[in-house]
């Protein structure tokens, strides 16, 4: 038995203090997230924080474990090689709505459909905050900003609904201004084998405070909610509202259970044949027109 006490959250935060805006919703993120580390009782030397570019991609600065500040829109390709690379690791990519939904939309069905044993905490607060609050891909329609004068022309992304049509295998919303269930909701998502995405509201109290609105609309999912069924998941993320708590959840193997698998049952004289094979067949159309 392990004589190691337990960890406690304060054992996640870093030297450095955030400087977000005071009341920045990232405050509470940031909480449950130590929470649930300690929790979880995550090994530091274990786990890894990967961001992309924005006020909520700062945090991996501000916890003690391993932490990686990458490009904009970036923190789910690098959390992916980092998870393919070592799966022994704990990765959880976090970052911003316009972080994740626009500049990196691109990646996000992919990680969701490969079911990479990752876990993405987007901090929504429907505005890019870093830049001064230009409207993001979760604005509101008619949302006045500071690109938008006259109203936002679009319409939102419904990132909950994209989730689990990209088959991804855990859907959840929290907000920051309840950290006991955010905190609960980080918990089972990190425990989830698979990609588990949580959208997390977090109001930008700078460009778009929406924090009294919000606390007001929220409601818990209803406790006989089934979360293994996917149509009723779709329901409530389409029907609007603010539902807290767990929409959708399957068990299906991961990426990296597949390529184990794959590993396991291809002896390595056919991975040296088909490499032989494959640079053979390139050498051989070196020079040649494809067109
Ligand atoms: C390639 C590139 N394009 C644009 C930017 C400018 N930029 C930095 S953060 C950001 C948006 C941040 O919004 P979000 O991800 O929602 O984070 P928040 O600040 O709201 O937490 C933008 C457009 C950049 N840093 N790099
Ligand atoms: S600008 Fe908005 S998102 Fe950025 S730290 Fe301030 S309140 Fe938070
Ligand atoms: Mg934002």
């Amino acid at each position: 038995m392990s004589t190691e006490a337990a960890r406690k959250p304060n054992d996640y935060k870093s030297d450095l203090k955030p400087i977000w805006c005071p009341g920045c919703g990232d405050y509470g993120v940031l909480a449950s997230l130590y929470r649930a580390f300690a929790e979880l009782d995550l090994d530091p030397k274990k786990t890894v924080v990967v961001s992309g570019i924005g006020c909520s991609s700062r945090l991996p600065g501000f916890v003690t474990t391993y932490g990686v500040h990458t490009l904009h829109g970036r923190p789910l390709p690098v959390a992916m090689g980092v998870k393919l690379a070592n799966p022994d690791l704990t990765v959880i990519a976090v970052g911003g709505d316009g972080d994740g939904f626009a500049i990196g939309a691109g990646h996000f069905p992919h990680a969701a459909r490969r079911n990479i044993d990752v876990t993405y905490l987007v901090m929504d607060n429907e505005i890019y905050g870093l830049t001064k609050g230009q409207a993001s891909p979760t604005s509101l329609t008619d949302q006045k900003a500071p690109t938008t004068p006259w109203g936002n022309l679009e319409t939102p992304l419904n990132t909950l609904a994209f989730a689990i049509s990209a088959n991804a295998s855990f859907v959840a919303r929290g907000a920051s201004f309840n950290t006991k269930t955010l905190t609960e909701l980080i918990v089972q998502a990190v425990e989830h084998k698979g990609f588990s995405y949580i959208d997390a509201m977090s109001p930008c109290v700078m460009f778009n405070n929406k924090q009294e609105a919000w606390k007001e609309l929220v409601t818990d999912v209803e406790p006989d909610h089934n979360p293994a069924d996917r149509v009723a998941a779709f329901d409530l993320a389409l029907r609007g509202g603010f539902k807290l708590g767990i929409l959708y959840r399957e068990l299906r193997p991961t990426l990296n259970d597949k390529y184990q698998a794959l590993i396991e049952k291809t002896p390595d004289s056919n991975i040296a044949s088909m490499i032989e094979s494959f640079s053979a067949a390139k050498g051989a159309a070196i020079g040649k027109p494809t067109v």
